[in-house]
């Protein structure tokens, strides 16, 4: 029997989530409240120079950071796992024009997405079909956030220093509503 399905039972018989997808579901977890730390950097600089739109479209992504977080959070616990927190490092905020950010939030969710999608392999490559099931939502969500990232940026480059263009597009950004999603 491979290793991986030995772990699969606790003492009491229970079925419990496997080890190493644990540690990767954990690991995840600091990525995604990371991601809200740089998003929350983010809108306290669009504030700052007065770009209120910008400010609320990555403050919501922030909260849609900590949601991804909790939902992973209430993954291992459902498989009777053990949450391990760590520490969440303070974001490297190299900031500049909102192109500049929005070029670098881009960087950021291929990132997020190439560790999702080692996720996935993982689970699979353990014959934990629970939680290759579970991350299937989080490969969805990134190809939505990634192409909702890449349209700010045509739309940035399309407009270049025009400040009316981008006056509208601030005030486009403003109308993002935060919707909560949920395991279960
Ligand atoms: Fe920005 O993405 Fe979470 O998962």
């Amino acid at each position: 029997m491979p290793e991986s399905f030995v772990i699969f039972m606790d003492y009491g018989g229970q079925i419990v989530i496997n080890e190493k997808i644990q540690n990767v579901l954990n690991a995840q977890i600091n990525k995604e409240f990371y991601s809200a730390y740089l998003y929350l950097a983010m809108s306290a600089y669009f504030d700052e120079i007065g770009l209120c739109g910008f400010s609320h479209w990555t403050k919501v992504q922030a909260q849609e950071e900590v949601d991804h977080g909790m939902i992973l959070f209430d993954f291992i616990i459902e498989r009777n796992g053990k949450v391990e927190l760590s520490p969440i490092s303070a974001p490297d905020v190299t900031l500049g024009t909102p192109l500049e950010i929005f070029e670098r939030i881009y960087e950021h969710e291929k990132y997020v997405t190439s560790s999702i999608n080692c996720v996935a392999s993982m689970s699979d490559e353990e014959c934990d079909l629970a939680s290759r099931n579970f991350i299937d939502w989080y490969i969805a969500e990134q190809v939505e956030e990634e192409r909702n990232v890449y349209e700010v940026i045509l739309n940035l480059k399309m407009f270049g220093d025009d400040k009316s263009a981008l006056y509208l597009l601030d005030k486009d950004l403003k109308s993002r509503v935060f919707k909560a999603h949920s395991y279960n």
